[in-house]
């Protein structure tokens, strides 16, 4: 069978189970755009800035597992989606983004909306092609598919200049991605298995570190049995909530620079790590001097180029953790730590992490507890980045995998409008809440258009200080409250919305936080809900720059909120 090359980048996503894309045309994609409506069962969503696009694609996978793929235009439409790319690169979100080229003849020459994406993504994807005909094009679609979906997921670009896109090509989906040269170690090494589950037979204070690897893999039934039968209390980093139930027991929350109290604690007191597809992120583990000073450490990760990068590791397993720990898990004998679990509530007494201080303002932690209550935290909550995206990491309990949706490693502002765009086109049954600061909505709110057009009744909840609200909070304490350029005159945000076709809620006093949330959760339409909270709250604990993990500012304040 012959196709086009326009064709076969329709059909074989299809054949990889693709449904949705997120895009917008220009120049070198028309005969793309073209031959779209003969594939009425890819549904192409019509982002309004590429960077939306990417951001979209990242939510959706993020939220269902599945590759996410978006789609821009040569040069300016391909440069955008870069700030996306990246995001998911650095949280190994599988996606696949397809890039126009210009054609083959005017590559090289400076042609109008010439780029070289494939130069510039080099760095933030983990693999990506410059299509040279349309004969290889089923190939590299196969390959793109398997190389961002197995091992450490993240993206893959495929640059097609708009010559190949018209060419004809006989046409057959390979079955398999024949790649003698890329094959991700699954199962771990035995005797490392067999030294881990030693170590924590002799533990004495053992502690599980989950990241984004165990939600990756799918292995949160395994960790929770790991956890269970030897007893070991578990911290979560950013990316890794949800990965172990929010409400166990056993469940400390997040550790690091904003991690609670008693799970910073228990990361300096403990004789053993176990760290679980996570990479030791400096967010995570704060001054790595200073990090588990009393512990060894079990890394268990796919990548090996993770093992042993930033902390020191006795026994490294490199593997899928879903394989590795049902491995580790058949050598597990049933423990019991007493002492050092009461000691760890101990702590968490003297420093309750979800408290929130008596004030008659709206405050920040008190808007997302409300998120909590009234959805019996049965949703998704995608944060932006900043104070907003520490406060709903703290303030709602995530028991479930792909339930906590950040961008944890870039962190770019504006990720929350089209990452929660992109979780609600991925489940269309689950109420998706976005958490969005006052300035990273702004950064895309364009995408908000996008939300109205596809009628998708995402729940937009703006922690609305008036401020960088991180900035600020660093200023305050690091620069004598000096507020250089972090003061935001903003617009009235419900109005805004009605203007894009969005329901518009104000909410200024506490008393209103309830029943704001209520409506939000009845709304069948996009609803965006403007809180305006507190303008100098600030997260803490916090650890600041050089400091290790037990070092915390703030603690006193939790103290009296005891
Ligand atoms: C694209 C981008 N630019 C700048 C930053 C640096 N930065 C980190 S947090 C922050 C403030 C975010 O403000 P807002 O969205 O209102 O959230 P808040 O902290 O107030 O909750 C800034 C400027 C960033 N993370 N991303
Ligand atoms: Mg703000």
């Amino acid at each position: 069978m012959k196709l086009t090359g326009a064709q076969i980048v329709c059909e074989s996503p299809l054949k990889e189970g693709v449904k949705v894309m997120f895009g917008i045309p220009g120049g070198v994609l028309l005969p793309f755009y073209d031959t779209l409506p003969q594939y009425p069962k890819i549904h192409h969503i019509l982002c309004r800035h590429e960077q939306g696009a990417a951001h979209a694609a990242e939510g959706y996978a993020r939220a269902c597992g599945k590759v996410g793929v978006c789609l821009a235009t040569s040069g300016p439409g391909a440069t955008n989606l870069v700030t996306g790319i990246a995001s998911a690169y650095l949280d190994s979100v599988p996606m696949v983004a397809i890039t126009g080229q210009v054609a083959r003849p005017f590559i090289g020459k400076d042609a109008f909306q010439e780029i070289d994406i494939t130069g510039i993504t080099l760095p933030i994807t983990k693999h990506n092609y410059l299509v040279a005909s349309a004969h290889e094009l089923a190939t590299v679609v196969k390959e793109s598919f398997h190389i961002a979906s197995t091992g450490r997921q993240g993206p893959v670009l495929i640059d097609i200049p708009r010559d190949v896109f018209v060419e004809e090509s006989e046409y057959h989906y390979p079955e398999k991605a024949d790649m003698p040269g890329y094959k991700p170690t699954v199962r771990g090494h035995p005797a490392q298995i067999k030294k881990a589950a030693k170590f924590i037979k002799e533990s004495n204070r053992p502690l599980i570190i989950a990241g984004n690897g165990v939600i990756a893999s799918g292995a949160s039934a395994e960790l929770k049995e790991l956890a269970e039968k030897a007893q070991i209390p578990v911290v979560n980093t950013l990316l890794g909530l949800g990965s172990f139930p929010g409400t166990h027991v056993l469940c400390l929350g997040m550790l690091g620079m904003h991690g609670l109290a008693h799970a910073n604690m228990a990361v300096s007191a403990a004789d053993l790590i176990i760290a679980i597809g996570m990479r030791f992120d400096d967010r995570a583990t704060a001054s790595v001097a200073g990090f588990a000073p009393k512990a060894q450490v079990i890394h268990i990760d796919v990548d090996p180029a993770e093992i042993g990068k930033n902390v020191k590791v006795d026994v490294p397993i490199v593997g899928d953790v879903k394989h590795v720990l049902k491995a580790l898990n058949a050598q597990i004998e049933a423990q019991n730590h007493v002492e050092w679990i009461s000691q760890i509530q101990e702590w968490e007494r003297e420093h309750p992490p979800l408290s929130i201080r008596e004030c008659e303002s709206v405050l920040p932690q008190y808007v997302i507890n409300q998120i909590y209550e009234v959805t019996n935290g049965d949703a998704i909550i995608v944060t932006g980045v900043g104070q907003n995206q520490m406060f709903a990491s703290h303030y709602f309990k995530y028991d479930r995998p792909n339930q906590f949706l950040s961008s944890g490693g870039l962190g770019p502002m504006g990720f929350e409008l089209p990452g929660a765009m992109g979780a609600k086109v991925a489940c269309p049954d689950e109420a998706v809440w976005c958490v969005a600061g006052d300035g990273g909505f702004q950064m895309t709110i364009q995408e908000l258009a996008t939300i109205v057009q596809e009628k998708l009744a995402v729940k937009i909840a703006i922690l609305n200080n008036g401020y960088l609200g991180m900035v600020r909070q660093w200023q305050e304490l690091f620069y004598g409250r000096r507020y250089s350029q972090s003061s935001l005159h903003n617009p009235d945000f419900a109005n805004l919305a009605r203007a894009f076709g969005a329901v518009g809620i104000t909410c200024d006093k506490k008393e209103q936080v309830p029943a704001a949330i209520e409506q939000m959760l009845k709304e069948t339409r996009p609803v965006v809900a403007d809180f305006r909270v507190d303008p100098e709250e600030n997260v803490w604990p916090m650890v600041a720059a050089g400091k290790a993990l037990d070092e915390m500012d703030g603690l006193e304040l939790l103290e009296r909120l005891a």
